[in-house]
């Protein structure tokens, strides 16, 4: 009967590992910011966090539909006016990378950028 035994403690062994898992999320930090985004800005258009951020953008298009676009961590997403929609990414490198409207809105789409700065 030496099978039994290995399955329960192959689970007891999953279990284990599955409350380990669920520990470090609810450890790791989270941060919720909250971002506006109108014709031709994004405000705050610097955002700060620390490396190893999970960090949630709570951005809301006031006056028109906008985009926001942030390469270095592969967000992108269309903003509906007056809807507050997230955006999550974990912020795992430093440096500043820059992001921007990514849904033409008129005249000034090309000038409505910020930067996101991980320290
Ligand atoms: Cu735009």
């Amino acid at each position: 009967m030496k099978r039994p035994r290995t399955v329960w403690a192959t689970l007891a062994l999953l279990a284990v590992a599955a409350l380990g898992a669920l520990g470090a999320l609810a450890q790791s930090e989270s941060t919720e910011i909250k971002v506006t985004a109108k014709k031709y800005e994004f405000e705050p258009s610097a955002i700060h966090v620390k490396k190893g951020e999970h960090v949630k953008l709570v951005i809301t298009a006031v006056d028109h539909d906008h985009g926001f676009k942030l390469d270095a961590f592969q967000v992108e997403q269309l903003l509906k006016k007056g809807e507050a929609t997230a955006v999550e990414f974990t912020a795992d490198r430093s440096g500043t990378f820059p992001f921007e409207c990514s849904h033409f809105c008129g005249l000034g789409h090309k000038k409505m950028k910020g930067e996101l700065v991980v320290e």
